[in-house]
């Protein structure tokens, strides 16, 4: 297809208003239930995820912030707004606030929705403690994932659960600044495999109305059954204005948490067609965030970054040649044929060099993986992270010694 100076105009202002926040958790080792394979310039603590964030920002122009995970990032004593400063040194800012519960052994049977007053307190001080992070660190978003739910039948009420989850829902609403927004994820199974407590789309959706303005609902994109189609999902939400933003990454199977597209790039685009299709009609833009959400057992983590960044802009520019006006008419006039056509069309549509284009513009490196894997940062962090792992381990040696 050739490209036309408009739908030129189109990709460049999309590629201008994309932003994409990278998860601080996407540096680390990361594993699977079986184990981790350890990668040597894997970052270890939490200025090193910053630092590595920084890296790809600095090599795509479109990450400024990162999300962090409360309990992985943060340890008891740690001062948030020196945290924030510490981003800024790396040239970027600290992103939505994620707060784990379901890492400690309370959470057995659930964290919010948990029987016991006492741990459902737990849990939310641990929430209130993340929205006071939110707050210190100037950043906008909490995200709440629970693994909450049951493996088995009868082993709790399911309503009792959910007015228990509501009660406490609301009670963090009223605690959120006049800024702050909160996304409920919600996901269908796993760690809980008989029911989970926010399974879909539509229990996050009236958790979210019941909790008040501030509430909006997270997709993740691996958190759905295979069947389910994601992006009317995303129309609707959008359609209903609770739309919070996105958890990107891709899977085969369940939640594998693989890059951007790396099965299924249609999906991607037709996501991306239904938001710049409601922007369209809508005349302004959503607030939505895109934001990343993935574990890479087996990538380089930076590499794998750069990847799903390069592949959501690739796909966003690609829904951007698509124009909505002759998507009306063929839909009026109910061109099922000709509708399909110009989807397909636009996917297969080379967009590279007007992405290259983009980044020229910005003076950035036309192929940021080229750049980063010519820079020798992940050299310099392999020798660097290996030393400081040598010199931890013998420390831990010295203080207990072997019997
Ligand atoms: C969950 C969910 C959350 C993430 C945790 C670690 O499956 O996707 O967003 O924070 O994993
Ligand atoms: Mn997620
Ligand atoms: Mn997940």
């Amino acid at each position: 297809m050739k490209i036309s100076s408009a739908q030129e105009g189109r990709v460049r202002a999309t590629l201008d208003n994309l932003s994409i926040e990278l998860p601080s958790w996407g540096f680390a080792d990361t594993g699977t239930r079986f184990g981790k394979y350890l990668q040597p310039a894997a970052a270890i603590d939490l200025n090193d995820k910053l630092a590595d964030a920084g890296q790809v920002n600095r090599l795509t122009g479109c990450c400024p912030r990162v999300a962090v995970h409360v309990l992985w990032d943060f340890g008891e004593g740690d001062d948030p707004a020196a945290v924030a400063a510490q981003a800024e040194n790396h040239g970027v800012r600290i992103g939505s606030i994620n707060p784990n519960l379901f890492q400690d052994q309370e959470y057995k049977s659930g964290s919010l929705c948990h029987p016991e007053a006492s741990v459902r307190e737990r849990a939310m001080r641990h929430c209130l403690d993340s929205i006071r992070i939110g707050q210190a660190t100037r950043s906008r978003v909490v995200t709440l994932w629970l693994a909450d739910g049951t493996n088995y039948p009868g082993q709790d009420s399911i309503r009792a659960r959910k007015h228990r989850l509501q009660e406490c829902l609301r009670e963090l609403h009223g605690h959120l600044s006049p800024g702050q927004v909160i996304f409920l994820e919600y996901k269908p199974f796993e760690p809980a495999f008989y029911h989970t407590d926010i399974a879909d789309w539509g229990m996050s959706l009236t958790l979210a109305r019941g909790m008040g303005e501030q509430a909006r609902v997270l997709v993740d994109t691996g958190h759905h059954y295979q069947a389910q189609n994601i992006e009317q999902i995303v129309a609707w939400l959008l359609d209903e204005e609770i739309l919070g933003g996105f958890h990107f990454n891709d899977r085969r199977y369940a939640d594998d948490d693989l890059t951007l597209g790396a099965i299924d790039p249609y999906q991607v685009f037709r996501i991306f067609y239904e938001i710049q299709s409601y922007a369209h009609d809508s005349g302004r833009a959503p607030e939505i965030e895109f934001m990343i959400d993935q574990s890479h057992n087996l990538k380089p983590k930076i590499e794998a970054m750069l990847q799903t960044v390069m592949t959501a802009q690739e796909l966003a520019a690609k829904a951007a040649l698509v124009d909505f006006d002759v998507m009306a008419g063929l839909q009026a006039r109910q061109d099922i044929v000709e509708a399909e056509r110009r989807l397909k069309e636009a996917f297969f549509t080379d967009v590279g060099d007007l992405l290259g284009a983009w980044r020229t513009g910005r003076g950035l490196a036309v192929d940021p993986i080229a750049a980063h894997r010519e820079s020798g940062y992940a050299d310099t962090a392999r020798a660097e992270r290996s030393e400081r792992r040598r010199a931890s381990a013998s420390r831990a040696e010295a203080v207990m010694p072997e019997q």
